[in-house]
């Protein structure tokens, strides 16, 4: 379908090009104008003190991009710092936002360990006690975005790397049946919402993403509802994953949507030429991954700037990780992006 459509739109594209050209914008076409002949929709975390404050950063939020995640405002200790007691205010500014630029949202996050509320880790709950706050947070949090989220990322994370679950609250309480209950919660709650299992260091074929296949596979079998598998693809100039398409390819093969979900590329700083070759040939290439995988649906950057990236406190010496520089200017990541998408709608159609 996606090379069909690239060729139909590749097609159009010569045609009308004579007739258009008197009458074409300078401005050359955007990232969401040139993913969306692939059908693929490009996408960013993002940060909502940035949306409210900056000018610069909202006006290209809405231009250059085709669907949204929230990179913190929707997950659970910004949602419900008391409990019972929710505030919707900024995950709603991006509901708002996304509507009115014509943006996909990704829900991030439904089940995770990390950023719980307070009240969540201090009380030692019971089983059956965490059982029912978990299936009602899906239930509030899925039902107060019924029908407007695109993608949610019900279960977060849940592997470490050597394949075995994660050692969370969920698991030592309620046992492995966590991840299919969440994924049937959720589906009860926005039956039109894609539903996806999301990690790290799964971009390669490795002992975490066999057992990210292996879980999957087996909720398929069971009937779960799951949709698709986010890849996050935190990465670094220097050790870029090598078996990433046939990784996607093979979660296709399964009959599930796929999405880069994170990606940003850090390096040892300060940013040099070599680096930042590096850094696009890695962009590049997963981005060509994810259009070379039938159902890779979205590719998510996790910002877009460094000016606002989460990397440089959490990687002491990194950073320069994003598609743009501290102060907007493209980086040659952000060329290589543009021509990978543009030169696969011309190499299509041909
Ligand atoms: O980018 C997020 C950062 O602002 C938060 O401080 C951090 C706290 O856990 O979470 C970051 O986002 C993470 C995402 O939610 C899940 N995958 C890893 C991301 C980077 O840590």
């Amino acid at each position: 379908m996606r090379r069909f459509l690239a060729i139909v739109v590749g097609a159009l594209v010569l045609l009308a090009t004579p007739l258009a050209a008197p009458f074409a914008s300078a401005s050359p076409p955007t990232l969401r104008q040139l993913a969306a002949r692939h059908d693929l929709r490009i996408g960013t975390a993002v940060d909502m003190a940035a949306l409210d404050a900056d000018p610069v950063y909202r006006q290209r939020t809405g231009s250059e991009f085709s669907t949204v995640t929230a990179e913190n405002v929707m997950k659970w200790e910004v949602l419900e710092p008391q409990r019972g007691q929710y505030d919707w205010s900024a995950a709603d500014e991006l509901m708002t936002f996304a509507r009115r630029h014509g943006q996909a949202v990704r829900g991030h996050v439904l089940v995770w360990h990390n950023q719980l509320p307070a009240w969540l880790n201090e009380t030692d709950f019971s089983a059956a006690e965490l059982r029912n706050i978990l299936r009602q947070h899906i239930f509030d949090t899925v039902g107060h975005f019924r029908g407007r989220i695109w993608q949610w990322d019900v279960v977060n994370e849940a592997f470490n790397e050597d394949g075995t679950l994660r050692d969370t609250i969920w698991l030592r309480k309620l046992g492995p049946g966590y991840i299919a209950d969440a994924f049937r919660w959720a589906h009860q709650a926005d039956p039109k919402a894609k539903l996806f299992y999301n990690d790290y260091n799964i971009e390669d074929v490795n002992a975490k993403s066999d057992a990210v296949y292996a879980l999957v596979k087996s909720l398929r079998a069971q009937g779960v509802p799951i949709d698709g598998v986010g890849v996050q693809a935190h990465l670094t100039v220097d050790a870029p994953p090598t078996t990433f398409r046939e990784n996607l390819k093979r979660f296709d093969r399964l009959g599930l949507d796929t999405a880069i979900t994170e990606a940003d590329v850090r390096m040892v700083l300060p940013p040099d030429a070599a680096k930042l070759r590096a850094q696009a040939d890695v962009y590049r290439d997963i981005l060509g991954d994810c259009l070379a995988t039938r159902h890779c649906i979205s590719f998510t950057v996790w910002g877009f700037t460094d000016k606002y990236s989460w990397v440089p406190g959490w990687f002491e010496g990194e950073g320069a990780a994003n598609l743009l520089d501290e102060n907007y200017q493209p980086k040659p990541a952000y060329d290589a992006v543009r021509a990978e998408l543009a030169a696969r709608s011309v190499a299509h159609a041909a």
